[in-house]
């Protein structure tokens, strides 16, 4: 069995080589710091994903301390940059809303095929794994076969999972869901709804619906809302993501197929341009490839080999 900081680092081996590796390369046998290596380290930021705002603060950053003699040596460069990394995502790092009494109700949104099922049963292997007791809500009534894909996540898990007919109302299937977790005094409720974009109001409007619902039942339920977002898109997540924010009261995000990417620094685009703590990350298709975010853990395994 690998470690989580070993299944950590071959997660994100992709983006190390994008971003670390090719800061590195930039530095390789540079003599003095001069404007066209400080362009270079910008732009090899930038392709990274790490959003342009995030390069164009960590050059502005790098350039005031050469300006006052504070560095004068290439290699210190690579020690600036994972500092003002850790910097941004230490930022809006939070702690979970857990619920006073059970059950902690977790939404999980996204658009159409950024892991949201699959991050869905993968959390309740984790959650149990704590010691917690966890109930699944087969929200998505929309497309085929989606209540069966929760439904082998439930068995995979032994989890109980609370379903309707496909077509059904989201809200319905919700509110039976918080119900039951109500009743059984449950730990935590996913609720795994169906993909949306972001641009379709009626769409976001049902989560809205979906919450309000919660709420019925349990007072200060969704405790969480977490958006699930493909990695592999890069910077055309970000658009997403505040959409989602603005509209659907996000309170967390998890990206996931950072093993598939080399675009992971779109973590710290996403933290720096939203002010929302990243939870988790995932990292393949198993139940395991699940790993908590800690922005110093993360940064350490990016720079460290
Ligand atoms: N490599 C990799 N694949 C993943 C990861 N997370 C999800 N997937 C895969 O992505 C595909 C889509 O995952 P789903 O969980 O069905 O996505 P979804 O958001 O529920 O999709 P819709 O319900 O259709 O909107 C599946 O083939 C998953 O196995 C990950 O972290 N790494
Ligand atoms: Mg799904």
């Amino acid at each position: 069995m690998l470690s989580l900081l070993d299944r950590l680092k071959q997660g994100i081996q992709k983006t190390r080589a994008g971003l670390v590796n090719k800061v590195e390369d930039v530095l390789l046998g540079k003599k003095e710091i001069d404007s066209d290596l400080l362009d270079e380290l910008e732009y090899t930021l930038i392709t990274a994903d790490v959003g342009v705002k995030t390069a164009t603060d960590i050059l502005e950053s790098i350039r005031q301390k050469v300006d006052r003699q504070l560095v004068g040596d290439p290699s210190e460069l690579r020690q600036l940059i994972r500092e003002h990394l850790l910097g941004v995502l230490e930022a809006s790092d939070r702690p979970l809303q857990m619920a006073t009494a059970p059950p902690t109700v977790i939404l999980m949104v996204g658009v159409n095929g950024s892991g949201k099922t699959t991050t869905t049963g993968k959390l309740a292997a984790r959650f149990q794994a704590e010691g917690k007791s966890v109930l699944l809500a087969a929200a998505d009534t929309f497309r085929a076969a989606a209540i069966e894909q929760l439904e082998v996540w439930g068995e995979r898990t032994k989890t109980i999972v609370i379903r309707q007919a496909q077509g059904a109302d989201p809200s319905a299937v919700i509110f039976d869901a918080v119900q039951a977790a109500k009743a059984r005094k449950t730990d935590i409720l996913l609720v795994d709804t169906a993909g949306r974009l972001h641009t379709k109001e009626n769409l976001m409007a049902e989560l809205e619906k979906m919450r309000r619902t919660a709420r019925r039942v349990v007072e200060d339920a969704p405790h969480e809302v977490w958006l699930v977002l493909d990695a592999t898109t890069g910077q055309n997540g970000l658009e997403q993501a505040r959409k989602f924010t603005e509209s659907a009261g996000v309170t967390g995000l998890i990206l996931t197929k950072l093993d598939g990417t080399a675009k992971g620094g779109v973590v710290v685009a996403i933290t720096r341009e939203l002010n929302v703590p990243i939870r988790y990350i995932g990292v393949g298709e198993q139940a395991e490839d699940l790993l908590p975010f800690e922005p110093e853990k993360f940064i350490s395994s990016l720079f460290e080999s």
